[in-house]
């Protein structure tokens, strides 16, 4: 470990600290869907469950757990993925979220062959929901001949938080619905996902301050790509009501956020760990604006992002002990980067996820064990969240 570079260093231990269900059987079932979009390239949408995880209970670590999947499931091979959204179910099926007391607290999927292409020391970030759940339209409903080229030998890793917010601990599984055509037909882009975080290229997770105003901003990232900017998906937590992404400190894409639009995303009687109001009812982030065909990206314009909160207006989450969690500001900006060209960023060495793989699991097994083990643990996985893992 020590020979590795820091941050990737952190990166590991936050895949080690995850419980690891390794390898895809224990995963399962993928469901088929009718697809939405270029039914004329035999298109196909599909849904895959990862899981079941099982979120502790409310009293350890604030009911949250972070999982690592090394090898998910991938929809395809030699494939174009033109739409992603995750969701959040319980075993049986039926829908999961805040009003139930259980939360998707964060979904990352990692491309292991790939460097990310905003901090390319970290493996490249792919797909990310918050509960939120913003589904992610790369081909703005088949308007935009583009996709994610999913190679054959492209592997999928996955981080998952849950949190749980009941004293029992509970299973839940995540979905991911993929929509993708199974070759890259002529006249396609493929799309280079770019990670824009409030906390650059160290952590996702910035510190929280209550019924007040403030805001974070990122460093701007000169781009080294060229390409049409399809699609642009956002993520900040409760207490946000806005992140603005801005191309050459130009606003390109305001996203507002909406609160409890839907009947999950309200819990009527607060559980503890959320009890800023109680006796109210509380509502969660339910949807945040996303972005279409923005415009022509250059080699050597800027992006950043400002995120906005007013936890005056919005309570922000709790933990059990009274103090803040920690919020987000992030964007996934999908950019086509030309007909037919696969957009791989300075490329990964196929020895070096063998490598990271095997000193991971070394890492686990010395980390694993005990109670003290699982906090330290856990610490790691939170940096390693804005590290490798992000979101
Ligand atoms: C779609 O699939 C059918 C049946 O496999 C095949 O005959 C047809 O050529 C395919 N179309 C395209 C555009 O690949
Ligand atoms: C499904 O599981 C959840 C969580 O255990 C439970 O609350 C719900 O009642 C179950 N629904 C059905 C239809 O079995
Ligand atoms: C697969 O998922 C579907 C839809 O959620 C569910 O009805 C079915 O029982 C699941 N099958 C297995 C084997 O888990
Ligand atoms: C690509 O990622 C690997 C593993 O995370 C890292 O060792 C390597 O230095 C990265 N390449 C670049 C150009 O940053
Ligand atoms: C796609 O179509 C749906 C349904 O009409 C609409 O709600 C959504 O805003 C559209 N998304 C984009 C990116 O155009
Ligand atoms: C897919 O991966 C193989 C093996 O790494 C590589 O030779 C090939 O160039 C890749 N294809 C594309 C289109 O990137
Ligand atoms: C949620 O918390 C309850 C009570 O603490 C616990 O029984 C249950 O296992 C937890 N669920 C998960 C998925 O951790
Ligand atoms: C929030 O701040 C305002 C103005 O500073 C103050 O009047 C109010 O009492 C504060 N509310 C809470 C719940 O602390
Ligand atoms: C990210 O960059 C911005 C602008 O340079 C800076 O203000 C901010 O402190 C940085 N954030 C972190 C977490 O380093
Ligand atoms: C961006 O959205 C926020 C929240 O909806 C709004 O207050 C602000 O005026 C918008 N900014 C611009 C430049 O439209
Ligand atoms: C809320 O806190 C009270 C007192 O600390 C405790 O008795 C109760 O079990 C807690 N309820 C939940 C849902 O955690
Ligand atoms: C923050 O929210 C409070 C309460 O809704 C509101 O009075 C105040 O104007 C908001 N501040 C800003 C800067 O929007
Ligand atoms: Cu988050």
């Amino acid at each position: 470990m020590h020979q590795l570079p820091l941050l990737f260093s952190i990166a590991l231990a936050a895949l080690a600290a995850a419980d690891t269900i390794a390898g895809p059987n224990g995963v399962s079932n993928i469901t088929t869907l009718k697809p939405q979009f270029f039914s004329q390239y035999n298109s196909s949408r599909v849904q895959i469950s990862y899981g079941p995880f099982t979120a502790p209970s409310s009293f350890d670590n604030n009911g949250m757990k972070d999982f690592g999947v090394r090898d998910a499931i991938k929809p395809c091979s030699n494939c174009l993925i033109t739409f992603m959204e995750a969701g959040l179910q319980y075993p049986n099926g039926t829908y999961a979220n805040a009003d139930t007391g259980m939360w998707l607290h964060h979904t990352v999927m990692y491309n292991m062959q790939r460097n990310d292409t905003v901090c390319p020391q970290m493996f490249e970030r792919l797909f990310a929901s918050g509960n939120e759940r913003t589904p992610i339209n790369i081909c703005v409903n088949g308007t935009e001949k583009a996709g994610y080229f999913l190679n054959a030998t492209d592997h999928f890793a996955m981080l998952v938080e849950l949190m749980n917010e009941t004293e029992e601990p509970r299973d839940a599984v995540v979905t991911i619905t993929y929509e993708y055509i199974p070759f890259v037909p002529a006249g396609f882009d493929t799309v280079t996902p770019l990670w824009l975080d409030i906390g650059n290229c160290t952590t996702s997770e910035m510190p929280a301050q209550a019924n007040t105003t403030f805001e974070y901003s990122s460093t701007p990232w000169t781009s080294s790509i060229t390409g049409q900017i399809l699609a642009v998906g956002s993520h900040i937590h409760d207490g946000g009501t806005y992140l603005s992404v801005f191309q050459n400190d130009k606003l390109m894409c305001n996203c507002s956020a909406a609160y409890g639009q839907l009947p999950g995303y309200v819990e009527s009687m607060p559980m503890n760990k959320s009890m800023m109001n109680m006796g109210m009812d509380m509502v969660h982030i339910s949807s945040i604006q996303t972005c279409a065909n923005d415009g022509t990206l250059k080699v050597g314009d800027t992006l950043s992002i400002t995120a906005h909160y007013n936890t005056s207006e919005f309570s922000p989450m709790v933990n059990e002990d009274g103090t803040l969690a920690p919020i987000m500001g992030i964007s996934l900006v999908y950019v086509a980067v030309g007909k037919n060209q696969i957009a791989v960023s300075s490329g990964t060495p196929s020895g070096t996820s063998t490598g990271a793989a095997a000193a991971a699991s070394a890492t686990s097994s010395s980390g694993a064990g005990s109670v003290g083990g699982f906090g330290i643990a856990v610490g790691g996985a939170m940096l390693g969240f804005g590290v490798l893992l992000g979101l």
